[in-house]
């Protein structure tokens, strides 16, 4: 029997060891496997960055994205991804944007979108995030964002072009010392 797949793009961001897998880059690569071990079909991962904190964590963060497929609806699964958290010994202290083991964010489904009261995708601050676009950039530059149509790579470029040089008007050429 053939199941219809569903095709996510998923962010994940570690900014705690973990006692066993230890470091972040190395909670990152262990939570890839535990999605495999789950059913989730990691059709490609990107490399691991490092990145600096977003927010009021001061710890510097690994991030990653990995593009899968699976037949679960995105309610399922983000309910997996909740309980791959809590197994990593995620807490949630009610802090938003705290540190944590891993994180698991649904950025972009093959779907279109979704807005429901536990879940919204695109997620919804993804086109600000270089730490995000950065690593879906490597395994999925041209998918689009549903509202803008926008592609990734696009989105990733306007991101992280350097800005634009300003020129100084004729009084400050003029202007002498
Ligand atoms: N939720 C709604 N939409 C989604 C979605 N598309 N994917 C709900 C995942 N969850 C979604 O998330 C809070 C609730 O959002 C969930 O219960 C779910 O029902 P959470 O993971 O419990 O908490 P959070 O991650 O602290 O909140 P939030 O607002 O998702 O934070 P972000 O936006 O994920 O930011 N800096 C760097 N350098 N790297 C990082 O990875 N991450 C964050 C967290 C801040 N700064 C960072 C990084
Ligand atoms: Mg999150």
């Amino acid at each position: 029997m053939v199941l219809a797949s569903h095709h996510y793009l998923i962010a994940l961001g570690s900014n705690q060891r973990h006692p066993r897998h230890g470091p972040p880059p190395q909670v990152l690569r262990a939570a890839l496997a535990a999605m495999a071990g789950e059913g989730l079909v990691i059709e490609a991962a990107s490399p691991i960055i490092a990145s600096a904190p977003v927010g009021p964590s001061r710890r510097r963060y690994a991030n990653a994205a990995a593009r899968i497929a699976t037949p679960l609806d995105p309610i399922a699964l983000l309910a997996l991804l909740q309980s791959l958290e809590t197994r990593f010994g995620r807490i949630r202290r009610g802090q938003r944007w705290g540190a944590r083991t891993l994180d698991l964010d649904v950025i972009l489904w093959s779907g279109g979108t979704w807005n429901s009261e536990r879940l919204t995708i695109p997620h919804p601050r993804f086109r600000t995030r270089t730490f995000v676009l950065t690593p879906a950039a490597k395994v999925a530059p041209d998918w689009r964002d549903p509202p803008s149509t926008c592609t990734i790579r696009h989105l990733h470029a306007r991101l992280t072009r350097p800005a634009p040089v300003r020129r100084a008007g004729p009084h400050r050429l003029h202007a002498g010392p």
